[in-house]
């Protein structure tokens, strides 16, 4: 459902990330907070300790997940539900190879978070009912697939009333492009993010490095999987939305510094086998 081998080569400058642990907080927002916004349910996820504490159910609707890039072994959380008959054994088995593309068939891809060293960032999804799974898989030593998956079930009816995230930006993903502003003002902002489909896609983020340019990053991802080098993009600055399928809508809550940026996403169009980026799905904004 996720990423692919592509990304990992580009991403390779981020480990290690610690596959945040996730910690759910199960009250479901900030202690104390008053306002709609707080009855969405909050999951903490770290990289040391990916989601300790999540909960086994949760209600359908809205749920955030905060991700915090601590040192951990992992880079990151990716959701998906599980179609009928899937067991968690058979995802498992499946995780293990490192393949997402061969997760395709055991579910919908429902997005997810990752963030650069010492970053943090907020993704807000809406889980209809059903069964999930959080996943992350790292390349270990001597070409090992480091995995870890839990597993939790979303149940109607859903927690109640929630009021929408307040955004800066909306975002169209599409078959094979980026609908979405050339600028941002600098800071943290929360986007809305929409894949009008009809193909799965990820929005992968980050700052282009000092003394590269937009070129640099084309070029880089023109030499596929096996790019030689370091990417042209500053580690610490990586973030987005992982994989989501088609119609659905999240938030984004990332911290952005003035430079050039880049989003792109890393999904493999099945017919070519070739990442969507490869086809054009890359666009280039600057942040001020
Ligand atoms: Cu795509």
């Amino acid at each position: 459902m996720y990423h692919s081998t592509i990304q990992r080569a580009f991403m390779q400058g981020v480990a290690p990330i610690a596959l945040a642990g996730l910690l759910l907080t199960p009250g479901l927002g900030r202690a104390g907070a008053a306002g709609p916004r707080d009855a969405i349910p909050t999951i903490a996820a770290t990289a040391k300790n990916f989601v300790a504490g999540l909960p086994v159910q949760l209600p359908a609707g809205m749920i955030r997940f905060t991700y915090t890039n601590d040192g951990g072994t992992w880079t990151g959380v990716s959701l998906g539900r599980l179609k009928d008959g899937v067991s968690q054994a058979t995802f498992i088995s499946v995780l293990k190879t490192g393949n997402y593309d061969k997760l395709d068939p055991l579910g919908v891809p429902y997005g997810g978070a990752g963030a650069g060293q010492g970053a943090s960032e907020t993704v807000v999804v809406t889980l209809p009912a059903g069964r999930y799974t959080i996943f992350d898989t790292e390349s270990g030593p001597h070409g090992k697939t480091l995995y870890i998956a839990k597993f939790f079930t979303v149940s109607s009816p859903a927690s109640g009333m929630m009021a929408t995230p307040s955004t800066a930006a909306a975002i169209t993903l599409k078959d094979m492009k980026f609908l979405a502003p050339d600028s941002l003002p600098a800071g943290t902002h929360t986007l809305k993010i929409h894949n009008a489909g009809p193909s799965a896609h990820m929005m992968v983020t980050g700052k282009i490095a000092k003394g590269k340019t937009y070129q640099d990053v084309l070029a880089y991802i023109k030499q596929g999987p096996n790019a030689k080098g370091q990417p042209p993009i500053d580690p610490t600055t990586f973030g987005g939305f992982n994989t989501m399928g088609p119609g659905q809508t999240a938030y984004l809550t990332e911290t952005f510094t003035p430079g050039t940026y880049v989003m792109l996403c890393f999904v493999t169009d099945k017919k070519k086998n070739i990442p969507h980026v490869a086809e054009g799905m890359i666009k280039k904004f600057t942040v001020s």
